[in-house]
């Protein structure tokens, strides 16, 4: 049994997530962390809004409200999006959490007092009307290449060509629009990271022999490229403050630490909130989770391929800079992009589809399955309605909803609501548990190693492993010749769904319950299945009450498809 701290990308607050955010972190986390709970390790799944930074500025003043009130609004938006999928957090929390203030600073302060943190003097954009220095995205101009008019300080959005703000013709503030611009001196803290390098590499090299390629590889690239040192101040309203006390100067101007700087202490932060969350008389201990941790801890950060840079050379370094025993990641699970038809999912052109519509759509166990079964593990992998709809139809409604259903109805309208007794087991119940067992362990094998998609592919053959043994025993024939024959199927086949409903959880959360409820099992807590008892399927007794539940899943129809390919937008050309 070890201690599983489990991580995912932290949601950024500028708006609602569409699915593909959702399937490269949060969700592979949550079926993640279920198995394991399941398994019986004691887990702790922390997630939090990253609130800080431009975009986020940015985002309040498109919604014409105060930052601060616009992130308590996002953050409680996005969550109650996040129940919606049957996400289960410990806890989730936000990086404006005073808990994170407080832990950054004192990152800042230990790194500082090691030699990693250099004031430098830089040259930047100052703004008269707005008295304050502009980040790079504050400032908009024409793009020298392009002609664009919109282009920011960083970069042009047209011709995608990275941008110096200098560059910009006719640059005005994106906050007041003022062209009384001036570059002057100014201080920000910079992140000594060249002087980190060796040691950040050790560190990949050690504990990045065991991590997916897409992770170790993307962390190799940026030591051939050289660790250069970062500065890690901005100047922005929003964001952590630089500690007054150890930086009066660049306190009093105003300045915040930069978004990644504190965003991955965001975990740390978060976990420290769980335990302050902590009810009367529950002692929660966040620093056994990540200062000095004992070695049975295992920390797994799940997220999409952009951010393995951050997670795997600059937060390891800033880690490693303070001196002091934090918890470093030992396994980084990497995804690559769920598109949309092949591109890339789009807000402004109405291209995909966001979390909050999913599931207005359909229930949350519907995209759960689908966006674990065709996981962008090994490659990008792309959504349409065509392939979700046959997804959906084919493995949950016919193969694991309608099995279910059919059997249920069946032998309540044959031997009532009482599983039915019959014949002691024979040889195709037991050539069935066998495949079981055989399939079970490959499951459980797949989801030791985080394979998500082969984990779906074995928990789908589980399924149709019933529908194969229904069809060669066909009750409905049985029955008419030898009722105590057809009443061994029933009996097995409800054994099944029982087995369905515990191993089906971490994937389908809400139609496992469903399943597991419609037998009435005396205490039915039990977590998992071993081999023996994936064998013998015999865990529900003739006797044991049952219900019918309500259809499992329903299937999409043509008309469904037709429809959702016109509101979502589906331009496969
Ligand atoms: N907020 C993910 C993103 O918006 C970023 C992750 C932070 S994890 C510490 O791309
Ligand atoms: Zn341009």
């Amino acid at each position: 049994m070890a201690r599983h701290l489990i991580t995912s990308a932290l949601p950024y607050i500028n708006g609602i997530k569409h699915l593909g955010n959702l399937a490269g972190s949060m969700l592979p986390a949550d079926v993640y962390a279920r198995y394991l709970r399941q398994r019986g390790h004691e887990v702790l799944y922390i997630c939090a809004t990253d609130e800080h930074g431009t975009a986020a500025e940015l985002a309040a003043k498109d919604a014409g409200l105060p930052v601060a009130e616009f992130c308590a609004r996002l953050h409680d938006t996005q969550k109650a999006i996040y129940d919606g999928f049957s996400l289960r957090f410990d806890y989730f929390g936000r990086t404006s959490a005073q808990q994170t203030v407080e832990i950054t600073q004192h990152f800042a302060r230990r790194l500082l007092a090691e030699g990693f943190i250099e004031e430098r003097t830089v040259r930047q954009v100052y703004s008269v009307a707005d008295a304050r220095f502009l980040a790079d995205r504050y400032i908009v101009g024409t793009c020298p290449h392009c002609g664009y008019e919109a282009a920011r300080g960083d970069q042009c959005e047209h011709c995608t060509r990275v941008l110096d703000p200098t560059d910009l013709v006719d640059a005005r503030s994106a906050l007041s629009g003022s062209r009384e611009l001036e570059v002057r001196a100014t201080k920000h803290l910079f992140l000594l990271q060249s002087k980190l390098a060796g040691e950040v590499e050790a560190f990949v090299d050690e504990y990045g022999k065991e991590w997916p390629n897409l992770a170790s590889s993307i962390a190799r690239k940026w030591f051939t490229e050289g660790l250069h040192d970062r500065a890690i101040t901005r100047d922005l309203e929003w964001g952590v403050p630089v500690p007054a006390d150890t930086w009066p100067e660049l306190a009093a101007e105003g300045k915040v630490f930069y978004v990644w700087f504190d965003a991955p202490i965001g975990y740390i932060g978060a976990t420290k909130e769980w335990s302050d969350a902590a009810p009367a008389g529950e002692h929660r201990d966040w620093k056994s989770w990540w200062y000095d941790a004992d070695t049975t801890v295992r920390h797994t950060e799940f997220m999409a391929k952009d951010n393995v840079p951050f997670h795997t050379v600059m937060f390891p370094a800033t880690q490693l800079g303070t001196r002091e025993p934090w918890k470093k990641v030992d396994y980084v699970k990497a995804f690559n992009w769920l598109t949309y038809y092949g591109g890339k999912f789009s807000t402004s052109q109405n291209r995909g589809i966001f979390t909050d519509a999913a599931l207005e759509l359909l229930p949350a166990d519907y995209w759960r399955y689908f966006l674990m079964a065709h996981a962008p593990e090994s490659d990008d992998s792309s959504f349409s309605w065509e392939l979700f709809s046959s997804v959906v139809n084919k493995d949950l409604a016919d193969t694991l909803g309608n099995f279910v259903n059919r059997v249920l109805t069946f032998s309540r309208k044959r031997f009532g609501d009482l599983v039915p007794s019959g014949h002691a087991a024979g040889e195709p119940e037991h050539r069935l548990g066998t495949e079981i067992a055989r399939l079970l362990t490959e499951y459980e094998e797949h989801m030791e190693a985080l394979q998500f998609r082969k984990a779906a592919f074995a928990l789908r053959g589980m399924w149709s492993a019933g529908n194969s043994y229904l069809e060669e025993k066909a009750p409905w024939l049985e029955i008419k010749t030898d009722s105590e024959a057809a009443a061994l199927t029933l009996r097995t086949a409800m054994n099944l769904i029982h087995l369905y409903a515990v191993v089906s959880e971490p994937f389908i959360p809400v139609s496992a319950r469903a399943m597991r409820e419609a037998l009435a099992l005396p205490d039915d807590t039990r977590s998992w299945m071993t081999t023996e008892e994936a064998t013998a399927l015999d865990a529900v007794p003739a006797g044991t009450a049952f219900t019918v539940p309500p259809v499992l899943f329903a299937k999409i129809t043509e008309d469904d498809l037709a429809g959702y390919r016109e509101r979502f937008g589906a331009d496969d050309a």
